[in-house]
């Protein structure tokens, strides 16, 4: 390869397929891709996976035409040449990324605007690096700002008032919701790579701290809550908990804040543990290493939220950890592949009691863990029941404590009108688990009428009340994509939300249900 395809086909890598394959293409989500496994397979094979993708979760890169021809032959070319190590990126570089576009002394000392901040939607524009704020009562974009590439999650400091953004990219923007116009007052760069940020929730800790975890450099920092000045960077490198052999790359997946100890619970991804990182006394800092299953990724609490629970994919297990007591309680393989819950969702099933659930990547299988372990000891921390959906590659499930529905997706399923629709389960008529429970389906992508490219349908966010839920109907950049709003009493479409600022729309976080942990 020359240079210049060389550099292409790097810049591709990282953009598209280092989430899943390691940047060190050492495999977490996605297969290991180090040139002794590659070589092996050969040329003409990554070619064709590349393009085609699989219902185990690979995209289609090439069927989709995300990558063209040459872009499918230039990547399966590279992924036969050794993985570049891109740089470190510690104190100095955060700092020299670090910018504080509005003192805490000069922004408002109460809120400036008259929008219903609860009641708000921060919605991430993947392609175009920005966020939508949208109004959860007459679905107005409000604004649009611009945030870090490829922007992934947003999540809420604990008073309501701060947005937290984190990019691909690893950059945080930090918006003020109190301004008139609401706008980012600091930002900062943690590394080349990131996925979480969270801030402390902890009663007394309110909006105190930030934290981010990146893939680039394998680390976390914890940051100041009102100015993202970074604080303390601790390295995830370290040895997998189980072979207790070195792994160079364990990247941080999700990170949650403790509701019952001054803790960040913080996923370390490939060596399989568990942190909860004490954020009383930075200088003398204790963290609580959890032994607990490798290839951690995403995660939620239960209704009580003393219970963290979550799952390491590529194991097909879930995880549960007591946040009050700071110690594992039980790791359980769902019986499906690779569960992928989001932050997942809490319901009371007709018989089983209350259970936390978890949809799969791999499969079109939703499996049920007990989380009573008062009034249901004998399911509690258990897969107490495992029942399909529409079809593998489902994302997320959702539902709220005022609604009687689970929305399961099945975003990434190669079929058009399988990822273009969301499976509802009735959950106050849930049979017992001899037998498979009937759902509804509602076409999604259909009802938001959109003529071009193939939408996917993804992620459901309730408003605050919980009386409706949102979808994402996510299409190529340069496509026509919307947000569909389901009347969750009626199960009928009652908005759509277009406009062509909405670039391929993906996650959305309603303020007061982040900020909460309602899910
Ligand atoms: Fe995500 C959450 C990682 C691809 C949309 N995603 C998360 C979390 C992690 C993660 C670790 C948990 C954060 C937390 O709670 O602190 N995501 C990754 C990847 O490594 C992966 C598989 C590949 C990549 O290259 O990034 C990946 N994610 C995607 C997408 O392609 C999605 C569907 C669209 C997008 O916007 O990029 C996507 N991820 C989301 C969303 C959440 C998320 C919407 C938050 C869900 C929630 O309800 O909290």
């Amino acid at each position: 390869m020359t240079d210049e395809q060389y550099n292409e086909a790097n810049k591709i890598y990282f953009e598209r397929c280092a989430g899943c394959h390691g940047v060190l293409r050492n495999g977490a989500t996605g297969k290991a891709l180090t040139p002794d496994l590659t070589r092996e397979l050969g040329f003409e094979y990554l070619q064709s996976f590349i393009t085609y993708g699989s219902p185990a979760g690979m995209p289609n890169w090439g069927t989709s035409g995300e990558l063209t021809p040459e872009q499918v032959d230039l990547m399966a070319n590279y992924l036969l040449q050794d993985p570049a190590a891109p740089p470190e990126f510690g104190m100095s570089e955060m700092r020299e990324s670090w910018v504080v576009h509005v003192p805490p002394e000069d922004r408002p000392t109460q809120q400036e605007n008259d929008w219903d901040l609860d009641n708000l939607f921060s919605v991430t524009l993947r392609d175009a690096g920005q966020i939508a704020l949208i109004d959860g009562t007459s679905y107005e974009i409000k604004s649009v700002l611009d945030t870090g590439y490829a922007v992934h999650i947003s999540r809420m400091s604990a008073s309501g008032r701060y947005l937290f953004v984190i990019g691909r990219d690893a950059k945080i923007n930090m918006i003020d919701l109190w301004m008139a116009e609401p706008d980012t007052v600091a930002e900062i760069k943690i590394g080349s790579e990131a996925r979480s940020i969270e801030t402390s929730k902890m009663e007394g800790w309110e909006d105190k701290y930030a934290i981010a975890g990146a893939y680039w450099p394998p680390q976390y920092v914890i940051m100041d809550g009102e100015t993202l000045e970074p604080l303390k960077i601790k390295s995830t490198r370290g040895m997998l908990y189980d072979e207790q052999q070195y792994h160079p790359e364990p990247r941080v997946a999700a990170i949650l804040a403790s509701h019952y100890r001054p803790e960040f619970i913080v996923n370390v991804k490939e060596t399989g543990k568990i942190l909860l990182v004490d954020y009383t006394d930075l200088k003398n800092l204790k963290t609580t290493e959890i032994e607990a299953e490798r290839f951690l990724h995403d995660g939620g609490l239960d209704s009580t939220k003393r219970y963290f629970i979550t799952a390491a994919n590529a194991r097909n297990k879930l995880v549960v950890i007591d946040t009050k007591e700071g110690k594992l309680v039980s790791i359980e393989d769902t019986g499906g592949q690779t569960p992928h819950p989001g932050r997942g969702a809490n319901f009371v099933h007709p018989t089983l009691g209350p259970v936390w659930a978890t949809s799969h990547l791999g499969d079109e299988s939703v499996a049920l863990i007990g989380t009573d372990p008062e009034g249901h000891p004998d399911n509690a921390w258990k897969i107490v029941d495992t029942f399909p959906a529409l079809g593998g590659g489902s994302l997320f499930v959702k539902t709220h404590p005022n609604s009687k529905y689970l929305y399961v997706d099945a975003t990434l399923n190669p079929d058009a009108e399988t990822s273009g629709s969301i499976a509802v389960f009735d959950t106050t008529t849930l049979p017992d688990p001899e037998t498979d429970p009937e759902f509804i389906t509602l076409p999604i992508a259909e009802w938001a009428g959109i003529a071009e490219g193939q939408p996917r349908v993804v992620q459901g966010e309730f408003n605050k009340e919980g009386t409706e839920v949102w979808f994402s109907v996510w299409n190529g950049k340069d496509q026509e994509s919307a947000i569909v709003v389901v009347d969750d009493k009626t199960l009928e479409l009652k908005h759509v939300i277009k406009d062509e600022r909405l670039v391929t729309p993906t996650g959305k976080f309603n303020v007061y249900n982040t900020k909460t942990d309602t899910y």
